[in-house]
């Protein structure tokens, strides 16, 4: 049985969830609490999330995860065998875990409304102690990571022409496509639909997403053909833990 270890929130879940969907593999899921940051390290020492558990074995970030599970379930692939095509999908994949991911964590966490509704559901599974400390000192520590890696530091304006011509590029590329790389669904495809998911919780993106009806219906393609597919350990896990 696969395990997918996860924080709740994180846009790395969807991209990994969708592609286990995808493939029809069975799994389920352990949401940890950002108050067993120890437990979490025993499983990846870099304390990061989301980590795949598979025949005893733990492979940590959402890409080598990928790239694992493509190699030990090939069909129906997500990484193209086309060199010039898994080069595309590779670039736009890491531009959305290393660009796209600051931007979203930055709106969602750190501004003002967003943050309100959003560190709730957050931390809506800590300890009575944490659910109190949390709110107060989540936006400032996501406002510091945000700000040494430079989106934290530009104007609200300037963030949102930003965001706003990041969902131009992917209406511009679904243009005359279905799919963001060659004519059929990839791992490019759930990195980016994860991040624009999260996009979608901050209320002055989600209003520029809606503008734009080429992503909107991509989304929907993407929800569509990766949704959950039939498996009672999966659903049994997915109670528990809503
Ligand atoms: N490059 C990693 C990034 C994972 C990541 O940043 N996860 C966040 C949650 S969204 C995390 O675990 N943060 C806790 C920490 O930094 O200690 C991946 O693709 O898996």
């Amino acid at each position: 049985m696969l395990v997918l270890h996860q924080y709740h929130l994180s846009p790395y879940n969807e991209k990994l969830q969708r592609m286990l969907n995808f493939k029809g593999i069975a799994f389920t899921e352990q949401y940890w609490q950002l108050g067993e940051r120890k437990q979490v390290a025993a499983l990846n020492p870099i304390g990061k999330l989301p980590a795949l558990e598979h025949d005893g074995r733990v492979i940590c970030d959402s890409t080598d995860v990928a790239h694992y599970l493509e190699q030990a379930f090939p069909e129906p692939p997500l990484i193209p065998a086309d060199p010039a095509l898994r080069g595309q999908v590779h670039v736009l994949e890491d531009w959305a875990d290393e660009s796209l991911y600051f931007y979203e964590m930055h709106l969602r966490f750190t501004t003002p409304g967003n943050r309100e509704r959003n560190i709730p559901r957050m931390v809506e599974h800590e300890s009575a102690f944490l659910r109190w400390l949390l709110p107060k000192v989540v936006p400032g520590g996501i406002a510091k990571i945000t700000a040494s890696q430079g989106i934290g530091r530009k104007s609200p304006e300037q963030l949102m022409i930003d965001v706003t011509r990041h969902i131009e590029a992917v209406n511009d590329l679904l243009s005359e496509a279905q799919w963001l790389v060659g004519n059929r669904i990839s791992l490019a495809d759930l990195a980016v639909y994860g991040m624009f998911d999260a996009l979608r919780d901050a209320d002055m993106a989600a209003a520029q997403i809606a503008r734009y009806s080429a992503v909107v219906a991509w989304m929907e393609r993407v929800e569509q053909t990766t949704s959950e597919r039939a498996s009672p350990a999966n659903a049994t896990s997915k109670e528990d833990d809503s």
